[in-house]
């Protein structure tokens, strides 16, 4: 897979080898029988620290504070140390790992250059443990290797040993879409036009594809460069899978007709908590009414958090924010929305619309992302609606939800993952989330 990154530079790919950027995929069983040994050999000499330190007891508290001034000192002098060790040798010989940019449970993203073009990149380092973090990162890597978009994140290439697989990225240096509406002096109707144009450009070339992204949220979107003009990328692909054909069409679903009724699900599932944990996917607040209501999902799940995003986007607030899980689920499986509020009075009646079609219950009502991009207010990137400089309303109720967030005790019952983030550094899967899924895309590990 060859593509060219950031086209205003005219950045290119390292080179790859003569079999491709993917050749050290077949060489991964030989790759694993070193690791194999690499760790015997690493485990019988911190076995054997391990005995040595445990002799002499009366020792033990000066070596201890020796080795931590060692550590310390280490540590001081090059920061990376930890996080690099993460990394095998055949990524480092390619790469040199400048800084961690992201960290989640299972998984780092560093920032990283390649040693011979000196292209930046940014390696996501991925534990796999047991059968289905295996299934869970193949199928990450099977939709991250057939994707080729402006607004989609790109592979360059992939290392595979036992426990860790490292995808090399395009880096992406522009921040999270809600930092930089803060970091903007201004921010008017126009500007969130803009944005969503390029999530549903992107979104539209997934959906095209086949792929449910399933964590779509303001973390998840980055500017490639902090240029005004950069480009806005889709990312984490940790929960995405493969829509199956037959959901469109499956009659059970088929609710163009009939009355969509959640209400019948809507008790089971929330007083079901642990069901939802065990079993949905994604960050609460974008959570789509047919993935709480157990109903099958299909890429219309992106859309909706694409109603969240836009609502968050307009006026720094959640459309769906209650203290804990089973009020917001049954709220999102109301529909319970509502624009009342700063600064919903000076955002226009188009903008209201593109939300009131994406916030829609019925997921066949709902609209794509095709129809989205047709919609006249991203259209007309919001000719006819107010003008008004939205940014300072924004910034307080940005700031208010996450003073609340932080005070809430976790263990109250609050929802994990209910402030919205704009803080770097916690990309990716770092946001509480529900579970992650497998190949075939149903969610089978609690993540957070
Ligand atoms: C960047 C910069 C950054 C994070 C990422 C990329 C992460 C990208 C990513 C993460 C995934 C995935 C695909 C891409 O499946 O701060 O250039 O989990």
């Amino acid at each position: 897979m060859l593509f060219i990154m950031g086209s205003s530079s005219g950045k290119v790919l390292p080179e790859p080898s003569k079999n491709g950027y993917f050749c050290l995929i077949s060489s991964v069983v030989n790759f694993k029988k070193q690791e194999t040994d690499r760790k015997t050999c690493k485990e019988k000499q911190q076995a054997w620290l391990w005995r040595r330190s445990d002799r002499g007891a009366s020792r033990r508290g000066i070596s201890e504070g020796v080795k931590e001034s060692v550590h310390l000192e280490e540590r001081m002098r090059n920061p990376n140390a930890k996080f690099r060790a993460k990394f095998d040798p055949r990524v480092t010989a390619r790469y040199d790992i400048k800084a961690l940019i992201g960290r989640g449970s299972f998984s780092r993203v560093v920032r990283a250059e390649h040693r011979r073009t000196h292209q930046p990149f940014a390696i996501k380092l991925l534990e796999v443990k047991g059968r289905e973090g295996h299934e869970a990162c193949q199928a990450e890597l099977g939709v991250l290797r057939r994707v080729n978009h402006t607004n989609v994140i790109r592979l360059a290439e992939v290392f595979e040993t036992q426990h860790r697989v490292y995808l090399v990225l395009e880096l992406a240096t522009g921040g999270e879409l809600l930092e930089r509406v803060v970091a903007r002096g201004t921010f008017r109707e126009r500007d969130a036009t803009k944005a969503l144009m390029m999530v549903s450009s992107g979104l539209h070339y997934l959906h095209t594809l086949g792929v449910i992204h399933r964590d779509l949220k303001p973390e998840n979107l980055l500017y490639y460069h902090p240029g005004r003009d950069s480009r806005l990328i889709i990312t984490d692909f940790g929960l995405a899978c493969w829509e199956n054909n037959r959901r469109r069409e499956d009659t059970a679903f088929t609710t163009r007709d009939a009355n969509f009724d959640l209400s019948t699900d809507v008790e089971e599932c929330c007083q079901d908590e642990d069901w939802a944990v065990r079993t949905l996917c994604g960050t609460p607040e974008y959570l789509a009414p047919e993935m709480l209501a157990r109903r099958p999902c299909s890429s219309a799940v992106d859309m909706w958090a694409l109603g969240v995003i836009t609502y968050i986007l307009l006026s720094g607030s959640l459309p769906f924010d209650q203290s804990s899980r089973p009020r917001l689920f049954r709220a999102i499986l109301r529909g319970g929305y509502s624009f009342h509020g700063d600064p919903w009075k000076s955002v226009s009646a188009s903008a209201k619309s593109f939300i009131d079609r994406l916030l829609t219950l019925d997921p066949e009502h709902r609209m794509s992302a095709e129809e989205a991009l047709k919609h006249p207010w991203l259209v007309s990137m919001a000719a006819c609606s107010s003008n008004k400089n939205l940014h300072r309303s924004i910034s307080r109720n940005l700031q208010r939800r996450a003073s609340r967030a932080s005070s809430r005790c976790p263990s109250s019952g609050s929802t994990p993952g209910s402030r919205i983030s704009m803080r770097s550094g916690s990309r990716p899967n770092s946001r509480p989330r529900l579970g992650v899924s497998n190949s075939s895309g149903q969610c089978v590990k609690i993540a957070t």
